[in-house]
């Protein structure tokens, strides 16, 4: 049987978010892989994601100024396995083949250096997929010669044929695309125990693909199309059942890109759960974020019932037409979405509402006035920079100069690239310092990087 190995490779930045590097996307591959017969293993290099520091790019050093100040990111790092001890891990599970995962254009640089050395090394097929690699392939290719495949959209659609044109795959072997809703991620690949929240052992997972909007920073379309698309109730439960027995899994999160998009999956979802008689205790969480347009009193009131004790919620910005110019969804206007602020507060939900700073069209006066509304309403508020997404709207519309378009680390938030005529990056520097110490004044303690 051919083995194959699946990576996820170390990243680079300021800082990470270390409750959420669970590697789903590849377990989905994963499955894929061991349908089509061959055996797998996955190398995460970011578990566990320790830090080693590095000399600031020359590229980010209009950063120095701000670096170390308090409240904002101290060091530029390396998080995960360095390229040398993934190599070296790599060639431990003696792999036919090796896939990498993309996900980001921002952390491209160091997949495809370990790519390059991996295929230096050991002289194996590469194939790269993931979000990048389905916004990006052309590109990739030319950036990246060493890699075999580039393989664009899910895996379960498209990587049968992919490997059968490139001949990776016996003759007459069967390469009808598969149903992802018919395939459990294979949880049972990575080591029991390690992906943990404090000292209870979580997971990710997605109950729905495809998102019906077109918000014109968004890019994950390319990948799950405009179709929401549900799993069953049960098929959801029978996996999270799964890992709460087998794995001693307390905390799932969902990172689905709009779970409550069809509100009835949503409901029967939460009062499943809330009666199951094998989860008792469990947490969800949806630290991808929920659209609020969905939610209401009967809802919020279940998602308690079901374990959810912390939302995060998308907002973008305060401004409706800004929020229409974007394409946001439009179901709420102000007061129902306050509205629905209070009743979560209410509940005892502790709410963090997530604000883009720095889209096109947005003022800095706007950013402080929806700030302080929000904090009026003992919510937190998720700062997000802005930034760029290969083949979203705002990619292939902004004039952008060549430097910032045409360089993929730039891709990323704490770059703080994109400037626009009404936010410079010294207004977007201190909007997000502001806020940090605003929802320190009204919460201490509580609020965490993983709002960058
Ligand atoms: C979870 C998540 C994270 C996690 C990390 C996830 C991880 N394991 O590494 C965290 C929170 C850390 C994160 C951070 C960031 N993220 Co994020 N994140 C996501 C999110 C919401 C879900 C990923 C996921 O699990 N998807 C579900 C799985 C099933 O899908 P998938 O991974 O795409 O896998 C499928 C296919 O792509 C393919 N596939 C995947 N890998 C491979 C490999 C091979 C070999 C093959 C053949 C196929 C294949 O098959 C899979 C099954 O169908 C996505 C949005 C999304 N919906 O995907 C954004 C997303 C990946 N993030 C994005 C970005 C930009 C970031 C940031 C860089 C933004 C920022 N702040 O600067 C930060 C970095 C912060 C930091 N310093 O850590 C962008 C990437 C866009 C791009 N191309 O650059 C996305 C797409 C969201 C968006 N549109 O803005 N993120
Ligand atoms: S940002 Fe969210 S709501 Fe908007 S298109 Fe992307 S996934 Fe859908």
């Amino acid at each position: 049987m051919k083995r194959v190995l699946l990576i996820q490779p170390p990243l680079e930045d300021f800082y990470t978010t270390p409750i959420r590097l669970y590697p789903l996307g590849l377990l989905y591959v994963s499955r894929v892989f061991q349908k089509l017969g061959f055996q797998v293993e996955i190398l995460d290099c970011l578990n566990p994601p320790k830090k080693r520091v590095r000399p600031l790019p020359e590229k980010f050093s209009y950063l120095r100024p701000y670096l170390g100040r308090p409240l904002f990111f101290k060091n530029f790092q390396h998080f995960g396995l360095t390229v040398e001890e993934a190599v070296l891990k790599a060639g431990e599970s003696r792999p036919d083949f090796i896939g990498i995962n993309s996900s980001f254009a921002a952390y491209f640089s160091p997949a495809s250096e370990l790519a390059r050395r991996l295929k230096e090394k050991y002289h194996i097929p590469l194939i790269i997929g993931g979000n990048q690699a389905t916004a990006a392939a052309a590109e990739i290719k030319d950036r990246a010669p060493w890699v075999d495949l580039v393989v664009g959209g899910q895996a379960e659609r498209v990587l049968p044929e992919f490997l059968r044109k490139a001949g990776y795959l016996p003759a007459g072997q069967e390469t009808e695309p598969f149903d992802w809703k018919e395939l459990q991620p294979a949880h049972e690949l990575l080591l029991p125990g390690v992906y943990r929240i404090g000292k209870k052992n979580y997971l990710s997972l997605q109950a729905s693909r495809g998102c019906p909007h077109s918000c014109s920073f968004c890019n994950v379309h390319l990948v799950f199309g405009r179709l929401p698309d549900y799993r069953s109730v049960s098929s959801v439960l029978e996996e999270m059942r799964w890992n709460y027995e087998r794995r001693q899994v307390r905390i799932f999160n969902f990172e689905d890109d709009n779970l409550s998009t069809n509100r009835d999956w949503f409901r029967e979802f939460l009062e499943a759960v809330a009666s199951d008689e094998v989860l008792t205790g469990s947490e969800l969480t949806f630290m991808n974020g929920l659209g609020p347009e969905n939610l209401d009193s009967e809802l919020l009131a279940l998602m308690k019932r079901a374990g959810v004790r912390k939302l995060d919620l998308s907002w973008v910005s305060g401004n409706q037409s800004l929020r229409q110019k974007h394409h946001r969804p439009q179901k709420k206007d102000e007061p129902q979405f306050f509205e629905l602020l209070k009743e979560a507060r209410r509940l005892g939900f502790f709410v963090t509402v997530y604000l883009i700073l720095g889209l096109p069209g947005q003022t800095k006066e706007e950013i402080i006035e929806t700030t302080e509304k929000l904090l009026a309403l003992d919510v937190l508020v998720g700062p997000s920079v802005f930034y760029l997404t290969p083949g979203s709207e705002l990619h292939r519309t902004l004039p952008l100069p060549p430097e910032i378009a045409g360089d993929w680390d730039m891709y990323r938030a704490t770059a703080l690239a994109v400037e626009t005529e009404e936010l410079k990056r010294r207004d977007l520097i201190e909007l997000f310092l502001d806020i940090r110490r605003r929802n320190l004044e009204r919460r201490d303690k509580t609020f965490r990087f993983s709002a960058f």
